[in-house]
């Protein structure tokens, strides 16, 4: 365990998980920030209310008549817009996987007490909004711009440090024209718990990047460094390096479970049939090139046959047909290349990573053949 991270387990023994096991104040989290079913997987587009949420503090309450957005720092024309000005500006839509960093978390022993994510936080969705660099393009970013910081209504205090939810991208990200300033889902209007009124839709990212109920846009010449980008989101092994930060999406497949569950344990039910089983796969670093399947808990591995994706930074469905001859038990796993030939798992070591993010370890799904 790196010095910082035993100084501040030592500090603070309250913000520390029990290996394996959630407590009350993590089952509280995981109440208020639900994941995807995994049979959501089914979908191309995730159903609304479907999709995994991930709210730090409260849900903000918003009227629509009093909100505006600020644009300012270091731009020629400082403004302030309404949501009408906003969504008269030219349409775009872009359907978009989401996953949170911290997916994956709740396997890591000896973490620090979050969200405790199994596989589940991700989901799909059509964004419709306008392009964030039109708007910005309007307002005139200056000469020596170097990030663009978004900040939200919602204010609390995490790692004992207070402060607004905010997060920066640079700029050469924020010219990118499918990062959007968003106010519809699905074709609906945002609702509250996804950032309503306008949230910044920032493909390939991980979700902390796209900041819900907006309040102001603020063009930087230097870079942003808030808790959530420098603390909350930094892979930091030891008390001088800057760490890592968290950006792009890491590979990952997941697997709609076959078979029936068992309510309790999520165990799975199968028979000695012919079946198909069907997933997705992801990657924010390049498009899925290949997604292999292992029926025998990981020793063989055999490829999974891809379909389209619904767009270029949207999910891509794969399936696999498995016979089970043999009744017994069964590790169904999948796994994830990218054509940059990034794959899983990419599993940081446990104790310099404390807070588990970007945990994209394998999929592991228990079946019982009868
Ligand atoms: N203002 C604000 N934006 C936020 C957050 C937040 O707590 N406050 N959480 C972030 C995180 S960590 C994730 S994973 C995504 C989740 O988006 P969703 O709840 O719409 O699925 O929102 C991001 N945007
Ligand atoms: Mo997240």
């Amino acid at each position: 365990v790196s010095a910082t991270n035993t100084a501040i387990r030592e500090e603070n023994p309250n913000w520390w998980a029990d290996a394996n096991s959630v407590s009350l104040d993590e089952l509280g989290l995981a109440a208020r920030n639900h994941g995807m079913p995994l049979e959501g997987l089914a979908y191309d587009v995730t159903p609304l209310g479907m999709h995994y949420l991930l709210t730090h503090f409260d849900v903000s309450e918003i009227s629509e008549d009093t909100w505006s957005l600020e644009i300012g720092g270091h731009v020629e024309h400082p403004q302030r817009l309404t949501l009408e000005e906003i969504s008269s500006r030219p349409r775009s839509t872009q359907v978009v996987t989401m996953e949170c960093a911290g997916n994956g978390r709740a396997r890591i022993a000896g973490r620090m007490k979050s969200q405790p994510w199994l596989e589940e936080a991700v989901g799909t969705a059509s964004w419709t909004g306008t392009a964030l660099w039109g708007l910005l393009e309007s307002a005139g970013v200056k000469d020596g711009a170097v990030e663009v910081l978004f900040t939200g209504f919602d204010r609390g205090i995490q790692g004992g440090v207070e402060h607004d939810y905010e997060r920066s991208i640079p700029v050469a990200e924020a010219r990118r024209s499918e990062v959007i300033l968003a106010y519809e889902i699905n074709g609906r209007p945002l609702p509250p718990q996804h950032g309503f009124p306008l949230r910044v839709v920032v493909p390939d990212w991980y979700g902390m990047t796209n900041v819900k109920w907006l309040r102001s846009i603020t063009v930087l010449k230097e870079p942003f460094r808030g808790f959530q980008q420098v603390t909350g989101y930094t892979i930091r092994t030891s008390p001088e390096s800057p760490g890592i930060e968290v950006t792009k999406m890491q590979p990952r497949s997941l697997m709609i479970p076959p078979g029936i569950p068992e309510f309790v344990s999520r165990v799975r039910y199968a028979t000695r049939s012919a079946q198909q089983l069907r997933g997705r796969a992801w990657s924010g670093l390049a498009p899925i090139a290949r997604v292999e399947v292992s029926v025998d808990g990981g020793r063989t591995w055999d490829d999974a046959i891809l379909g389209p994706p619904a767009g270029p930074h949207a999910w891509t469905p794969w399936s696999y047909s498995w016979e089970p001859r043999e009744p017994g038990e069964y590790q169904l796993q999948s796994r994830a290349t990218d054509a940059a030939g990034n794959g899983q798992p990419f599993l940081p070591v446990d104790a310099d990573n404390p807070q588990g993010l970007a945990n994209n370890g394998i999929h592991s799904v228990r079946v019982i053949v009868r």
